[in-house]
């Protein structure tokens, strides 16, 4: 018990992980119970067996037994341990894939903007170093990032890097509440990139937990951001699709239309989870689907984290609505993780 858990910190009064971390905690310090005792069950039984006097306490297959029983114990221990779950953003680029991932982490994390754009994957995960720092496929060297502007550059610089290759960020873990919980954040260079399409799906998405989808609230769905999602649900069964229609604050200049483009919006969204993909059921597509703008989120949580207003005055109208369901989207975003960090996958 206690709320001193630091994995709990920085988190909302009703994230769900919250009580998964808790539970999970639960769970490793039952499994490190009965692995010790297991493990002394069998030193025990190690010593009669030598003994002649103690000799019909344990026979040696049901010694052999009990090792076997702490061998499994020790397997679901580390499992327990560390367990990653991936999540991977895909939409074409500028849509904010960068920037919905800056939101939920808090903090500027990722380059984002025109000329920031990238060629390759970049992962987003957590260390429990004081300092953040990049390695880039095929490569153990630690490169020190100081700024996103300076990994911006590195990036750019190295021009060993090919398209669709990997670049592991790590990022202090007392930083981001979300990355205590070993999430991994794969940022992708944008499904308008579509050449390597399935190779792309190989290497990074055959082991994804979660799948979001960042769409720009101001055009419609494009084909290429469909097909990838086609794709995939080719080589996975029932993939776990979050679809973000971002860039919502745009709506906010034409309130007249608001509801119809949402509307609209929203019936092909449903479409194409429920009747295309097939992966959800109709009734549970509308917690699959959201209207966010990540900027503003973004922008809030960094002007809140330096003792500023959240509200900066400058927000345009609708912006708390566009705030609370972004934390709806991380509020659902967080059980469907739990959901996957599943004892029967051991
Ligand atoms: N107005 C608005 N701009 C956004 C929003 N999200 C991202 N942007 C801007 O769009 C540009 C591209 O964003 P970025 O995250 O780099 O897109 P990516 O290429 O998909 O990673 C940046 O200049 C962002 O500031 C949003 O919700 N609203
Ligand atoms: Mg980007």
């Amino acid at each position: 018990g206690g709320g001193t858990d630091p994995r709990l910190r920085g988190r909302g009064p009703f994230s769900p992980l919250k009580h998964f971390v808790v539970a999970k905690k639960k769970i490793s310090d039952v499994f490190e119970q009965l692995l010790r005792y297991v493990t002394e069950t069998s030193e025990f039984v190690e010593e009669t067996c030598g003994n002649k006097a103690l000799e019909r306490i344990a026979s040696l297959d049901q010694k052999l037994e009990i090792q076997s029983y702490a061998d499994k114990l020790a397997v679901i221990k580390e499992v327990l341990a560390r367990r990653h779950m991936k999540v991977a953003f895909f939409g074409r680029t500028s849509n904010g894939k960068s920037t919905v991932i800056n939101a939920m982490l808090r903090d500027r994390v990722l380059p984002s903007g025109i000329g920031h754009t990238t060629n390759c994957f970049l992962s987003v995960e957590g260390t429990d170093d004081d300092k953040a720092y990049l390695k880039t496929e095929g490569s153990d060297e630690e490169m020190s990032i100081k700024t996103v502007n300076q990994l911006a550059h590195a990036l750019h610089m190295d021009e060993s890097l090919d398209a669709g290759c990997l670049v592991r960020v790590f990022w202090p873990k007392t930083k981001c509440a979300l990355l205590r919980d070993d999430l991994v954040l794969v940022d992708s260079p944008g499904t308008d990139v579509t050449s390597q399409l399935d190779s792309w799906i190989d290497k990074f998405c055959l082991d994804a937990d979660v799948f979001v989808l960042v769409a720009n609230s101001e055009s419609t769905l494009m084909n290429t951001e469909k097909h990838f999602f086609h794709k995939v649900n080719e080589r996975l069964s029932k993939p776990n699709i979050f679809i973000l229609n971002n860039r919502w604050d745009a709506s906010a200049n034409e309130p007249e239309y608001m509801e119809d483009v949402r509307k609209q919006h929203t019936d092909r969204c449903v479409n194409f989870l429920v009747e295309e993909l097939k992966v959800v059921d109709r009734e549970q597509a509308p917690n699959r689907i959201f209207f966010v703008s990540a900027k503003e989120v973004l922008n809030s949580r960094m002007q809140r984290a330096q003792g500023m207003p959240e509200t900066g005055g400058a927000l345009a109208e609708g912006f708390q609505e566009r705030l609370k369901e972004f934390q709806s989207f991380e509020r659902r975003f967080e059980v469907c993780v739990m959901c996957k960090t599943n004892i029967t996958q051991l």
